[in-house]
């Protein structure tokens, strides 16, 4: 394959993202009476929501729940799909009432499907799949679904379906809040993320290629915790390399100890746990690695700490600025790939939808 065919449709559906969002926002704006009557409360007392997913649509979960609990105050968590049918009495009482969101691209993994049909058979409650494809199993089977169509991916791993779906439940999570302002820091997200893509791009190439050779260790909290994970999954799956991934304060319990030279700290920051955050760019410095520091903004301290800094710039809070990080580590996972002189679009091993 010639070099510069390598990675074209995984790069093109990273580049393309922000433009999809607008689509994933005015369906969740349509689907709104449906969206608040799930959301709505039984007279016979509060619901549980449990997203559900596998591989990125695991990830998205966590931070999905991270972000529902925040901003709507209600008792959600996050279970990889298998969890659902594997140890259903775990996670399940059965005096109690849950909502299930299965998460999945393609609405066809085998493991997202058995927990939707387990939870229908066994559990008293309603279901809502996000996903990319209304024909799907997953789309066809759930009580309700949103479904992300622009967002259709022809690469094997998920870039832009993973933002738009995660936008989607923002979108949610604002509705059922009634939360104004949040809602309209959604809606700026577009044009933002087109502004971070192209101030970004030639950056990430040029980490990239320095870094092609490190070991790679992602951090993130709250929200960022779970796009912590998905960032240091675009490396596994692209540059088909070892990568790690921890809470920031989690880090110095332990995992810090296989930090030295070669080692690249990428670490997701949230405004709400900065100060803390930042000392450990200090401490893994110390040890040898080299950081690199995604914010909204760099105070001093922070930008002495960043062998090489993004900052977003959004004037977004935490909760909403989220998706902003990753068309960067996006981008960053590709060119890694590329200058490892792998085909992020073939990545070894893998295929769009896993079937067991
Ligand atoms: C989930 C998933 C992807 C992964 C690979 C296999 O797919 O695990 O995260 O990159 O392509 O499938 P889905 O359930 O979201 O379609």
């Amino acid at each position: 394959m010639p070099e510069t065919e390598k990675g074209k449709h995984t790069l093109a559906e990273i580049l393309s993202q922000a433009d999809v969002w607008r689509e994933a926002l005015r369906g969740v704006a349509e689907n709104r009476e449906m969206i608040n009557a799930f959301f709505r409360e039984a007279p016979d007392g509060e619901a549980q929501t449990l997203f559900t997913g596998c591989g990125s649509s695991y990830n998205l979960a966590m931070t999905a729940a991270t972000t529902f609990n925040h901003i709507v105050e209600k008792d959600s968590r996050a279970v990889p799909s298998s969890e659902v049918f594997l140890f259903p009495h775990a996670l399940f009482r059965p005096d109690h009432r849950y909502r299930l969101i299965p998460l999945s691209r393609s609405g066809e993994t085998s493991e997202a499907v058995l927990a939707l049909d387990y939870f229908q058979e066994n559990v008293v409650g309603d279901s809502l799949a996000l996903t990319c494809y209304e024909n799907s199993p997953l789309a066809r089977k759930a009580d309700h679904r949103l479904v992300a169509k622009a967002s259709w991916e022809k690469s094997v791993v998920m870039t832009r379906s993973f933002t738009s779906i995660l936008l989607m439940i923002q979108a949610m999570a604002s509705l059922v809040a009634s939360d104004q302002k949040y809602q309209e820091e959604l809606q700026a997200l577009s044009e933002l993320g087109e502004k971070v893509i192209a101030d970004q791009q030639a950056y990430t190439q040029e980490i990239a290629d320095k870094e092609k050779s490190s070991k790679f260790i992602f951090l993130g909290s709250g929200p960022y915790y779970g796009l912590a994970w998905e960032s240091s999954l675009k490396i596994k799956e692209m540059a088909i390399t070892d990568s790690e991934t921890y809470h920031f304060l989690e880090f110095r319990h332990g995992p810090i100890s296989i930090v030295g030279e070669g080692t690249l700290v990428i670490g997701l920051v949230a405004e709400a746990s900065k100060e803390y955050e930042k000392k450990l760019f200090s401490d893994v410095r110390d040890k040898g690695a080299r950081t690199l520091v995604i914010c909204e903004k760099a105070d001093d301290q922070l930008a002495r700490e960043a062998d090489y800094l993004v900052e977003l710039n959004s004037g977004l809070s935490d909760f909403a600025r989220s998706i902003l990080y990753m068309p960067v580590t996006q981008l960053f996972a590709c060119y890694t790939a590329l200058a490892r002189g792998e085909d992020p679009d073939h990545p070894r091993h893998l295929s769009q939808v896993v079937k067991i």
